[in-house]
């Protein structure tokens, strides 16, 4: 084809040898230089640009709907925004960071990296901001994406890094249009309403609300928390990085890789592999720490026992706070367990029939995490939409490839380790995975490649058994469990994620 004699001289021209490691040189039949269309410019779309790059990609276009890189970083600018990963695992590991200025980063700051790393990898270049995908079309071989503002464009593989937590939850409670104050969703945060010395009420008490409650009880009149489930909260040690210790991490690299190590083996070991074995000693120490910090925290026996919990610790995604029982006690602050009837004009009323004045009502109720690429109209072999292929709820093979959506892979797809690793890492892990199959498009050794409908539906049966050992089905509700009550959540421990990603089984795809 024409695309492939134009590849030779772009290789040669970039001096870069395709395949080397990836296919035994008998078998090149050819380069093709590939067109890719990344979906989204957040953390995943940054790193897939720049995973392209070093293939020795260079035809390639990052759509962003905003007008700027970030994701999730961008959109949340909550008050009390951090990440509860620790930051130098919560950070590209050919990016390590060591300006950080906090074990656990403030939003902003992971904000400012990840605009960083775009810049200094060659992203930029590649970025078509504020310009939304509308719809993407397969067509023998090749993918047909339209723009919002009416752009098309064509490309040989697309990968859809558009996001977990990323479409707002609006809570179903009467009378959400009769408020007369300001009222917003977390995510956005509305930074033209005053909030200094003034009555704010928050719904939710995941991990947004309570990082808000932290943040914002000092700063207003009366705080009301609305809390339908307690939560257990696991306390956190946000410990600043001291000059010094900054300056040791620039100029003595290795330092920081260690550090890097370390956080990375204690975060599996003490948490993520914890939670995928009910059973696990682990969980009961991690149990035992929740409920050590409650009781040590909070004295009030009336309080403490509206704040405990009546499930297992990290049944829902655990919450981890250095102040939000400290918060929640401040004489301005209040907890709400009574059920929120309606909301009106002046506030928020009770079942008590008590009516909570407010003039700002934060909704901080969540996300519809079982959105991923859609609205995105998405059609792959034979006119079948992405709509119809997940009519039963998303699923995709290893979270990466969707039968009969050829050349279209995911980072952050349906049921893949969302919340108990870290999603860069995870990300990291699958676009390895990914460019080994892109690899082989370039070569020329496959024109198509997606998962098979055998190899997805055993997957998922494997997936879907041994999600049943879980402490996410252990007895309550979360974002984990999808419309079935089964967690859309990678069930086994990281070493298992890592060794799956490193080369893909080419049985379970037509290619
Ligand atoms: O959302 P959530 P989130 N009436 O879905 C309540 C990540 N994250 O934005 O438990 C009353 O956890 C709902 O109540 P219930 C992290 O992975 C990380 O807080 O369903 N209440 C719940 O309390 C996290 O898990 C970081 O009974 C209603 C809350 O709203 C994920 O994002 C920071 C309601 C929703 O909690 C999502 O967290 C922030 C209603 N009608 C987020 N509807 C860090 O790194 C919903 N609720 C720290």
């Amino acid at each position: 084809s024409t695309r492939a004699s134009r590849s030779a001289s772009c290789w040669s021209a970039l001096n870069v040898r395709p395949m080397a490691d990836a296919v035994p040189d008998s078998r090149l039949v050819g380069d093709r230089s590939l067109r890719v269309g990344v979906i989204g410019a957040g953390m995943a779309g940054i790193l897939a640009v720049i995973k392209l790059r070093e293939a020795g990609i260079t035809d390639i276009v990052c759509f962003e709907k905003a007008d700027r890189v970030g994701g999730t970083w961008r959109e949340n600018t909550y008050p009390g925004i951090g990440c509860d990963v620790p930051s130098h695992v919560y950070s590209y590991s050919f990016a390590p960071n060591p300006d950080f200025t906090r074990m656990f980063s403030p939003g902003h700051e992971i904000q400012a990296y990840l605009e960083r790393v775009a810049v200094d990898h060659g992203v930029v270049p590649h970025l078509r901001l504020g310009d939304e995908v509308v719809s993407a079309i397969y067509d023998r071989g090749v993918w047909h994406l339209e723009t919002a503002r009416g752009h098309r464009a064509d490309f040989d593989v697309v990968i859809a890094a558009s996001g977990v937590l990323h479409h707002p939850r609006m809570p179903e409670i009467d009378g959400v249009d009769e408020f007369e104050g300001a009222m917003f969703h977390s995510a956005r945060w509305d930074q033209d309403v005053p909030i200094d010395g003034r009555r704010v009420g928050v719904i939710g008490t995941g991990s947004t609300a309570v990082q808000i409650t932290g943040a914002l009880v000092d700063r207003v009149e009366h705080f009301s928390l609305f809390q339908r489930t307690p939560q257990w909260i696991m306390p956190m040690d946000n410990k600043l990085f001291s000059d010094d210790q900054r300056a040791t991490f620039r100029n003595e690299p290795h330092r920081l890789r260690e550090l890097r190590d370390f956080l990375e083996s204690a975060f599996a070991e003490n948490f993520a592999d914890a939670v995928v074995d009910a059973k696990s000693e682990r969980l009961e120490q991690i149990e035992d720490t929740c409920r050590a910090n409650l009781y040590q925290h909070v004295t009030d026996p009336e309080l403490r026992r509206r704040l405990e919990p009546d499930y297992r610790a990290a049944c829902k995604r655990l919450v981890v706070s250095a102040d939000f029982y400290d918060a929640i006690q401040k004489p301005n602050a209040e907890l709400v367990t009574a059920a929120i009837s309606r909301i009106e004009r002046r506030g928020i009323r009770t079942d008590t029939g008590r009516l909570h004045e407010l003039d700002v009502i934060v909704l901080a109720t969540g996300f519809e995490v079982d959105r991923f690429m859609r609205p995105t109209v998405i059609t792959g072999l034979d006119g079948r939409t992405l709509e119809e292929a997940w009519a039963d709820g998303p699923t995709a093979y290893l979270s990466v490839s969707i039968p009969e959506f050829p050349n279209l892979f995911m980072l952050n797809g349906p049921n893949g380790p969302v919340g108990n690793f870290s999603l860069i890492q995870v990300a990291e892990l699958q676009m390895d995975y990914i460019l080994q199959l892109v690899r082989r498009l370039q070569a020329g050794l496959s024109t198509e490649i997606h998962a098979t409908e055998a190899a997805m539906r055993e997957h998922e049966a494997r997936r879907i058994e041994a999600a049943q050992a879980t402490v996410w089905v252990t007895g309550c509700n979360s974002w984990y469990l999808d419309a079935r009550g089964v967690p859309a959540a990678w069930p086994w421990p990281f070493r298992r994620f890592r060794e799956v990603m490193a080369e893909p089984d080419l049985d379970a795809y037509h290619h």
